[in-house]
């Protein structure tokens, strides 16, 4: 009876934890805005702590008012595949699939695959959103855990709150600065708050611009919700104050 009870709680223990480490494989679909004619990216991403992937396939179901397959490519974890495509199965089905000995070893994290698209809404207004959620996880990734991504159509978002602290500060026209002479990165939602002028580019005219609308002698092309220029914001302390 003894040994039956420690057999017994030896398999809960080993089911809790296969569990467990089971529920820590996850691949997740990226955000991505844009307005009509532009051409997006949407980032596919993983995180496998427990398993390797040696083959993968997946549809991404999206929202075709909104959306057109362009092309894709392998993100950097595979980069080294032996096969990597995508196909159209319908206008609203993405299929997405890999294969390569060697694979990605457990542990790893990034981008599995980027998917172009470009924004095709006829009749979408401002803000309108759209899910980007993968389906039929196949091979290795089946029963991975499930991150959609939302894709927003032409958000207001060039109102010049690079680091999205809540106000338009100095020190966001130095971000875009540094970001205009390529010193630093930003995310595509930090490019565009960047881009106050919203011409398409960020230049030190915008840094300009940002610097003017946080004292309140001009504005971005888009207001920021709910907020104003924040003068005496000068000091406040952000993730890029060490920049
Ligand atoms: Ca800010
Ligand atoms: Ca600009």
């Amino acid at each position: 009876m003894k040994q039956r009870f420690i057999y017994l709680s030896f398999m809960c223990l080993l089911l809790f934890f296969n569990g467990f480490a089971y529920a820590q494989d996850v691949i997740q679909v990226e955000s991505a805005f844009g307005c009509t004619g532009e051409l997006i990216t949407v980032p596919i991403t993983i995180d496998n702590p427990d398993t390797q992937l040696r083959a993968f396939g997946f549809d991404l179901a999206i929202d075709s008012a909104m959306l057109t397959l362009d092309s894709c490519e392998p993100g950097d974890l595979a980069t080294d595949f032996d096969f990597f495509d995508c196909s159209e199965l319908n206008p609203d089905l993405i299929r997405v699939g890999g294969f390569d000995p060697d694979g990605i070893p457990a542990g790893s994290s990034g981008t599995l695959a980027l998917l172009h698209f470009t924004v095709t809404c006829g009749s979408c207004t401002e803000s309108d959103t759209s899910t980007l959620e993968p389906q039929n996880l196949l091979d290795d990734i089946a029963g991975w855990n499930v991150v959609n991504g939302t894709f927003t159509y032409c958000p207001p978002c060039h109102h010049g709150d690079v680091n999205f602290s809540g106000s338009v500060t100095a020190g966001d026209a130095q971000l875009a600065f540094n970001f205009a002479l390529e010193f630093i990165t930003l995310t595509p939602e930090e490019e565009c708050a960047a881009d106050c002028n919203d011409s398409g580019n960020v230049t030190a005219g915008d840094a300009q611009a940002i610097f003017n609308t946080a004292l309140e002698l001009g504005t971005c092309a888009d207001s920021l919700p709910g907020k104003s220029a924040a003068s005496g914001d000068f000091g406040k302390i952000s993730r890029w104050d060490t920049i």
